[in-house]
């Protein structure tokens, strides 16, 4: 019986595009104590909600009454190809783009369509598959995915899902860790899977080539140091001593799980969702710099980048601007926004024309 549901639950999973899917009821007793100790650290920056709700993250059933069970799901979301005309894998194309510096280089996950509806939106679908299948058993039930307090790397591993790398995400065996996580937490007892063990050993390449050493120890990010939080999570000035090393990452930064050695096993994802839009695969900096904010909404509608808005896309663009070559196209650029009325993007335009002119 037990056996029975869990082969019913990875092929309607599978079907619903999750690459995996596994079960935990899991202790996050130890996880808060780290959390607490992150938070008191004030690694969350400014990312205040970190701060809020720390009993119901670690309590999966006052946040959601009557949680018995939790289904975590993987779903890859490399575009493929991503680059149809290259022989190259996508982590030596990612490599180049990095290196070639008028190019933009936008996070491999948010190449697409916003996860969080995709996600979320098939969670749901596999829910009220779940419902039926145990009918007439009752069963409540709410899905997440990175939209609730929900330590969603910590349940995982204690599933057989994957294992936490040091850079802090997970990893699996057959997908690496360029995949989403999303969660179901039920009200009924379903069979668990033993969890995956570690599979990191003596590397720490994710450590090593970190631009901004945010990976301060084994299993511990300091967001306020991450590339990911500075360019997304952070609207103010970036603080000088990242701006050389944020080079031309202009939304994210995969730098950690590039260099992983599990990720020659990533999986493209098989959704259209995922495919590329708007080049952001291949643009070019000044390309990116010329849209304006009705342009950028309307080119950025559905995608995760859309809530960071366009000053902040701006403020990224000229820092990025300013780690590249001085040619005539782009002092001009630069010189556009030395007196803009958003003081932010004054200042980070009159930094990087210095910075190109030193
Ligand atoms: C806040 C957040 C961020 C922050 C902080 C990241 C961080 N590592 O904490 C920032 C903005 C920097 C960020 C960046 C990214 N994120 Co993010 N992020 C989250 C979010 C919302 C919460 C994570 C969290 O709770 N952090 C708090 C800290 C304390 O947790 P932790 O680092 O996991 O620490 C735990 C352990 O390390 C352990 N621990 C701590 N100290 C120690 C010490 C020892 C010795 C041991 C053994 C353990 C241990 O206990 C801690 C508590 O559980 C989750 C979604 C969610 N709701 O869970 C997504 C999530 C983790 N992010 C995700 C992604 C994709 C990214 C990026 C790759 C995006 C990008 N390309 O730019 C980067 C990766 C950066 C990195 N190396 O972490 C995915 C990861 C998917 C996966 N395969 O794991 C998630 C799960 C979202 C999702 N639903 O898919 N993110
Ligand atoms: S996402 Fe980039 S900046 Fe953040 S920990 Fe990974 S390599 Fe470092
Ligand atoms: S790079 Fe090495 S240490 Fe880091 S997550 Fe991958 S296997 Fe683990």
């Amino acid at each position: 019986m037990a056996a029975d549901l869990t082969a019913w639950l990875n092929c309607t999973a599978r079907e619903l595009g999750f690459a995996a899917v596994s079960v935990s009821q899991p202790d996050l007793s130890k996880a808060q104590n780290f959390y607490h100790d992150w938070i008191q650290a004030g690694f969350h920056g400014e990312m205040d909600y970190m701060a809020r709700n720390a009993d119901k993250r670690f309590a999966p059933a006052q946040l959601v009454p009557e949680t018995v069970s939790i289904i975590s799901v993987a779903m890859p979301y490399l575009p493929a190809p991503l680059h149809p005309d290259s022989d190259a894998d996508w982590q030596n194309i990612s490599w180049q783009t990095l290196e070639t510096s008028d190019q933009a280089y936008v996070s491999r996950y948010a190449h697409g369509r916003d996860y969080h509806k995709v996600v979320r939106s098939r969670l749901q679908t596999l829910a009220e598959r779940l419902t039926e299948h145990l009918a007439p058993k009752p069963v409540s039930f709410r899905v997440f995915s990175d939209s609730a307090p929900v330590p969603e790397v910590e349940i995982a591993a204690q599933s057989s899902l994957g294992w936490r790398g040091k850079h802090t995400l997970l990893l699996n065996r057959s997908l690496g860790s360029m995949f989403f996580l999303g969660e179901l937490y039920v009200s009924v007892d379903l069979p668990v899977s033993a969890p995956e063990v570690n599979h990191c050993g003596s590397c720490s390449a994710c450590m090593d080539v970190c631009p901004t050493r945010a990976i301060v120890a084994p299993y511990q990010v300091d967001a306020r140091r991450c590339i990911s939080y500075l360019t997304i999570e952070y609207s103010g000035e970036i603080p000088h001593e990242f701006r050389v090393a944020i080079g031309n990452r202009i939304y994210g930064c995969d730098d950690c799980q590039l260099a992983c050695p599990w990720n020659k096993f990533a999986q493209a994802s098989e959704l259209p969702d995922f495919v590329v839009r708007n080049g952001l695969n291949d643009a070019s900096l000044l390309t990116l710099l010329a849209w304006d904010e009705a342009m950028f909404h309307q080119q950025m509608a559905g995608s995760a980048i859309y809530r960071i808005g366009h000053a902040q896309w701006q403020r990224n663009l000229l820092l990025a601007l300013g780690n590249g070559a001085a040619t005539p196209e782009v002092l001009t650029a630069l010189s556009g926004f030395i007196n803009h009325p958003n003081p932010i993007l004054a200042e980070q335009a009159q930094w990087s024309r210095a910075q190109l002119l030193s």
